[in-house]
């Protein structure tokens, strides 16, 4: 390690030249991460050491996915170095943001879920809490999107690289998982044992990656398995050419579906990877008795994905270390705690039982054994046949794994207030009627050391300098930035910095993607999945009434607008590939009319992942969070655009309803309908599409023009427009808000023409975003629900 900027470079430049003296960026890059992974190292080493030294009660958090993002420079920031090494490149003539940018991000997430998990890794270690991820090591992460005459196409990314990863492999973990084969009866003298014969065995190697807390202090570990080739004996039965082929799939490539599920066999084979090699591992030799499981570990489950931990960890109590029924399901129940984090049904996880049966069939009986149980108890409380239907975890021949993931853990939350009473009201409602105390809501958070000291160095110094470094250990400080939103002096500021940060994306899309943009123009950005619920589709309905108004009204020349998209859609999901073709078609019209364009400008920004993520937020002016009330969760960009000075223009959905109580609806652009409106419309089946469209000369025009191919000159099939609209009865409300959320952009070019006000507005924002930071949501459920202590200080 290194005290000052001298030292850095002298031990830099003692390392470089032990390279053949280059000084390329890649050799730069190089060397730069090994030497911060030593620095890592030592105090890995040593909060390893104290957790086994003192152990103490260990979360570990289940998730099919860990969007981590680029880590090197994240863990500089962490560590402290960051602006050390900076200073101390630039001295040598190196720039530490092109090194960082020789990284390959690792996409090991589709979006907010896999994010979500990373943010929270972040915060256990900075809080210095003991909690640790277990995931899977895809060797190739979400695919890399590219336009081909504006349609999405998906080139597969390898992110392992044979040098420079971020993580360790620990050949002498290792376990082996088993699927297949026959459950047998064994007699033996402790009593009746379940075995399994003929198994397929499957390795799981452990690759570890440190997580690096705040200051350095904490570092603790995320662990991903990889599936390889056994080498135990294979079944005869079996084709071992087969067999070889299928193992090496298993971790091959993480599925690229954020709300679909599609029930295939590879999947449950990655989701029964993750939990058995996991709670293997975990119980391997522990330094408790078994019976003491819930006192030294807890495990949450980040959604569904990862819930057949808890028939195999009933598997492990029973058929391993011989307890009962009653004991092992009282110590399961409570070390479990489940996260749901959608409503719609068709993400719900259901697996065909016969795929359950014949790949893991002693998970199987168990699943069956918990539902026949759960079934009894009810019955003998009297409950009624239609109470059971909807409480049963088997139910024609499906598995509900949301109702599994409810019986067997203790707790269960939603990621927003309105979430959760959604759940608690509707769609679980039996549920939680079965289980009153189960259910709670944490509110999700974003880690503000990357989406704020991270991605926008710039305005972090000039908080520091305003209200002082305390509110980077403390972010609910940020709200001291109240005294100062109508200050003239911090305004300015604030307004040089959001130039410079949008005059830094406009290189980076000039560099990457040749597109030029005005940087005088209002930054208006709608960044994420691309689905049906968060109506990109609204957007460029909006955007192509501005234009008709522009064509056709020579009084209407509001203020220049940049209309930011970016997001991937799932690959087989076909409206939304058509709607990202949509809005490709229309940029290139908007901005090739010598009238509009001078108004309108469209950019979509190009396989969108964290590092563009990291460049757009900063930059943002206008945060669009338009999704239907009632169906996005919580969000969690909404959040980091917040943080970053961006006004939103929302629906009260998600965490929206928390921001806008948190900085007042008159700092945002609130607008559309409630999601218990939508919710009567949907029950009652009433809302009919046509009739808007029929007494609506505007949109009518609108849905002429696109039917027609009027104004995509042809070159999209707006077949599928017209058949979401009208036909399907635009199931996520389009029509029925377009015009309460045109009336919300009029208010955003209003507010906009008074710069100081925005700016206020703005820092308003900021002031009340610090509730946000993960770090709050982490301590709550380390207070509710996994009752960790701090880790000792190793200073
Ligand atoms: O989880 C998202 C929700 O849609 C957001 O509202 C929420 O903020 C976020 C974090 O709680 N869900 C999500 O990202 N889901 C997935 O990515 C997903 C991935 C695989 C899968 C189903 C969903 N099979």
């Amino acid at each position: 390690m290194f005290s000052s900027k001298e030292e850095f470079k002298k031990f830099f430049m003692n390392r470089i030249a032990d390279k053949r003296s280059q000084k390329s960026l890649e050799m730069a890059f190089e060397t730069l991460w090994e030497m911060t992974h030593e620095w890592i190292q030592e105090n890995w080493n040593r909060t390893n050491q104290l957790y086994e030294k003192e152990p103490e009660k260990q979360l570990y958090y289940f998730s099919i996915e860990f969007l981590i993002g680029r880590v090197l420079g994240q863990n500089l920031v962490n560590l402290n170095f960051y602006d050390v090494v900076k200073e101390g490149l630039d001295e040598l003539g190196l720039k530490l943001s092109e090194i960082e940018e020789l990284e390959d991000e690792p996409g090991l997430g589709n979006g907010g879920l896999g994010r979500l998990a990373a943010c929270f890794m972040d915060s256990l270690a900075s809080l210095a809490l003991p909690g640790h991820g277990y995931g899977l090591r895809y060797k190739g992460g979400l695919f890399t999107q590219h336009f081909v005459n504006g349609n999405q196409t998906e080139q597969p990314t390898k992110w392992i690289k044979e040098k420079n990863n971020a993580d360790a492999r620990q050949k002498d973990l290792a376990v082996e998982v088993a699927y297949y084969g026959d459950v047998q009866l064994v007699v033996g003298t402790a009593g009746v044992k379940r075995t399994i014969e003929n198994p397929v065995w499957v390795k799981a190697v452990p690759y570890d990656l440190p997580i690096v807390g705040a200051n350095g202090g904490t570092i603790n570990t995320l662990r991903l398995w990889q599936a390889e080739v056994s080498e135990r004996p294979f079944p005869s039965t079996k084709d071992h050419t087969v067999y070889e082929h299928e193992t090496a799939k298993i971790t091959d490539r993480l599925y690229p579906d954020d709300s679909l599920e599609s029930g295939k066999i590879l999947r449950l084979k990655q989701q029964y990877l993750l939990c058995s090699a996991s709670l293997q591992d975990l119980l391997r030799n522990p330094s408790f008795p078994v019976e003491e499981i819930p006192e030294n570990i807890a495990i949450q489950i980040n959604d569904t994905h990862p819930a057949l931990a808890i028939p195999e960890l009933m598997r492990i109590l029973i058929d391993d270390h011989s307890l009962g029924w009653e004991q092992a399901w009282d110590i399961t129940t409570r070390t479990i705690s489940y996260t749901n984090h959608t409503i719609l049904t068709e993400a719900m996880e259901k697996w065909d039982c016969h795929l359950i049966q014949s790949l893991l069939p002693r998970i199987y009986l168990i699943i069956e054994e918990i539902d026949l149980r759960f079934k009894e108890s009810l019955q003998n409380q009297g409950k009624t046949v239609d109470v059971l239907r909807k409480l049963s975890i088997i139910e024609e021949g499906v598995i509900k794994m949301a109702v599994l993931a409810v019986v067997g853990s203790y707790k269960v939350n939603g990621v927003a207030k309105l979430h959760t009473n959604i759940l608690k009201k509707r769609e679980m409602k039996e549920l939680n009627e079965q289980f009153p105390n189960k259910f709670h809501n944490k509110t999700n958070g974003i880690t503000h050391r990357r989406w704020l000291i991270k991605a926008n160095p710039e305005l972090s110094e000039l908080i520091t300098e305003t209200i002082g470094a305390r509110w980077v250990k403390e972010p609910e400080r940020l709200d001291e930035l109240h005294s100062f939103a109508q200050n003239p002096s911090f305004l300015q500021d604030f307004q040089a910095v959001k130039k410079l940060k949008k005059e830094q994306l406009i290189y980076h899309l000039q560099r990457d993607q040749n597109i030029v943009v005005d940087s005088a123009s209002i930054f208006d950005i709608h960044i994420k999945r691309f689905h049906g619920y968060k109506r990109q589709l609204m957007n460029i309905l909006h955007i192509q009434m501005l234009y008709n108004r522009i064509k056709h009204d020579s009084t209407y020349r509001p203020y220049p607008r940049t209309f930011f998209f970016g997001g991937k859609a799932a690959p087989t999901y076909h409206f939304a590939k058509q709607v990202i073709k949509m809005i490709n078609t229309i940029a290139s019209k908007v901005n090739n009319d010598p009238l509009v364009r001078e108004h309108l400008h469209i950019v979509f920004v190009e396989n969108y992942n964290v590092t563009q993520a990291e460049y757009l937020i900063p930059a943002a002016e206008v945060s669009e969070q338009i999704s239907t009330a009632s169906k996005e969760a919580s969000g969690t960009g909404n959040m980091k655009l917040m943080m970053n000075g961006a006004l939103t223009i929302g629906t009260f959905d998600g965490a929206n309803v928390e921001m806008f109580e948190q900085v007042g609806e008159e700092n945002a652009f609130v607008f559309g309908m409630r999601a218990e409106e939508i919710m009567q419309y949907e029950k009652e089946k009433s809302y009919n599409p046509k009739e808007i469209i029929e007494g609506d000369p505007e949109i009518a025009k609108m849905m002429r023009q696109l039917a027609t191919g009027k104004f995509t000159d042809g070159k999209i099939n707006a077949d599928f427009i017209v058949e979401q609209l009208l036909e399907d009865k635009d199931p996520y409300f389009v029509l029925k808000d377009i015009h309460s959320y045109a009336k919300a952009h009029e208010k955003i070019l209003k507010a906009y023409d008074n710069p100081m006000k925005w700016a206020e507005m703005s820092v308003k924002n900021m002031a009340a975003s610090g509730i946000f930071s993960s770090d709050r949501t982490i301590q709550q459920y380390s207070d509710d629900v996994w009752h960790l202590s701090k880790v000792p200080s190793i200073h």
